[in-house]
């Protein structure tokens, strides 16, 4: 149904109780038992967890921790080249564990007192509606799992690297919340799926993989491009066109590769004018009209 489908590994849960995630055969942790039982266990928690209750705690391996310090380590370096200052002022703010993979709870508890945001546990997959109106109330569904040890650099599939290092440091500022916010409202506001998946897309080519001018430098804001210290080294020579909701709107990307068509803001009051506008005031009728012409 939506491109974001695919790079979810499905997950069954078996009348048993039993929880299997599928990785597909491309995956790098296919043929790594240790790994599959990992993420099956990881996505048991988020599966039985209810709504209200502290976040199931996660246990992870050394090897899994090792993951994270070396990903915080590269990143740290690459970020103060790379990421723009909102992102750098605010993750030092939020203060994130550098040498070991923090609880859920712990991100959600650092995060809460600077923008209001909570973070939920999901085991795969969220339904876009879900995932995107909840961000209305300050709610962000998060996996829980880590990329495995073999690729650090680098995964199609988000994970706790990504949602918690990409996204957890830009909702602790409070410029980047608001736009979470009225993204959320906006996908509560619109019926179709159509003008959903419109807005899902401007969400990608801004808030996941958003570029950004500033002092003449071409940075990062996407928390798609701050989570991959590969991804993030490559990012200036890609495809940079203009900011545009229509373009952002309906342009097609692979999930699977480093992103090589980006959007650039001109700054952040250009984001905010643009996007988080959109945003505010769009309806399925004004999103109908924009892909038809104008
Ligand atoms: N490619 C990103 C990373 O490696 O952290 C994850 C992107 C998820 C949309
Ligand atoms: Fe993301």
């Amino acid at each position: 149904m939506f491109e974001e489908a695919q790079y979810f590994a499905p997950v069954a849960k078996r009348d048993d109780g039993s929880v299997t995630v599928e990785l597909a055969s491309s995956h790098p942790g296919f043929a790594d038992a240790v790994y599959r039982e990992r993420r099956n266990a990881i996505a048991a928690l988020a599966l039985n967890h209810r709504p209200g209750e502290p976040i199931p705690h996660a246990e992870y391996t050394d090897e899994e921790h090792q993951v994270w310090a070396l990903v915080s380590r590269e990143l740290a370096v690459k970020h103060q080249v790379y990421a723009i200052r909102e992102f750098l002022d605010a993750a030092e703010r939020l203060g994130l564990p550098k040498d070991r993979i923090p609880q859920l709870q712990e991100v959600s508890d650092l995060l809460e007192p600077l923008t209001g945001f909570r973070y939920l546990p999901a085991a795969g997959l969220v339904p876009l509606r879900e995932f995107y109106g909840v961000l209305a109330d300050g709610f962000f569904h998060s996996t829980q799992y880590i990329r495995h040890h073999s690729v650090p650099f680098y995964t199609p599939e988000p994970d706790i690297i990504h949602e918690v290092i990409g996204h957890a440091n830009t909702l602790a500022s409070s410029r980047f919340a608001e736009l979470y916010r009225v993204a959320g409202r906006a996908a509560r506001r619109v019926e179709t799926e159509d003008a959903l998946q419109f807005i899902s897309k401007v969400f990608w080519f801004t808030l996941e993989f958003g570029v950004m001018r500033e002092a003449g430098e071409l940075k990062a804001y996407g928390a798609g491009i701050l989570s991959s210290y590969g991804e993030i080294e490559e990012f200036r020579g890609m495809d940079i066109r203009p900011l545009d909701i229509k373009a952002m709107g309906t342009t097609e990307y692979d999930i699977t590769k480093y992103q090589d068509v980006l959007f650039e803001a001109s700054s952040f009051d250009q984001l905010e004018d643009v996007v988080g506008s959109f945003w505010a005031s769009c309806d399925d009728e004004s999103i109908a009209r924009i892909v038809a012409g104008g």
